[in-house]
């Protein structure tokens, strides 16, 4: 951080502000057809979580309606999102996944 001096000649740290890219949160949503095996498979697959992990997510969009499964750049949230979204569409599932800001 940088030396500024005050009115009074004390040198006090300033922090220079730094930017950070904005998170985004990327979100599965339950419905009542996608079976709980493909939803496993689609989080270990894409998500790189383990079965204990994945089943665990899995069950809380099952019980809650919805869930965080991780927060990335803007760029791989999407891509996880395209992902996901085209292969239940390529296996005729109705699961939807979607992003938002963190
Ligand atoms: N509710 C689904 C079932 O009972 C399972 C499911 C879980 C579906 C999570 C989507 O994102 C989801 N077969």
């Amino acid at each position: 951080d940088d030396d500024r001096e005050d009115e009074t000649g004390v040198a006090t740290k300033t922090r220079p502000k730094t930017q950070r890219p904005p998170m985004y949160k990327v979100l599965l949503l339950n419905d009542d057809y996608t079976p709980m095996e493909f939803v496993v498979h689609i989080l270990e697959r894409f998500f790189g979580l383990n079965h204990a992990q994945s089943f665990e997510i899995m069950l809380t969009v099952h019980k809650k309606g919805l869930a965080v499964v991780g927060v990335f750049s803007f760029e791989v949230a999407e891509t996880k999102v395209v992902q996901v979204m085209d292969f239940a569409r390529r296996h005729q599932h109705p699961l939807q996944c979607t992003m938002e800001k963190d």
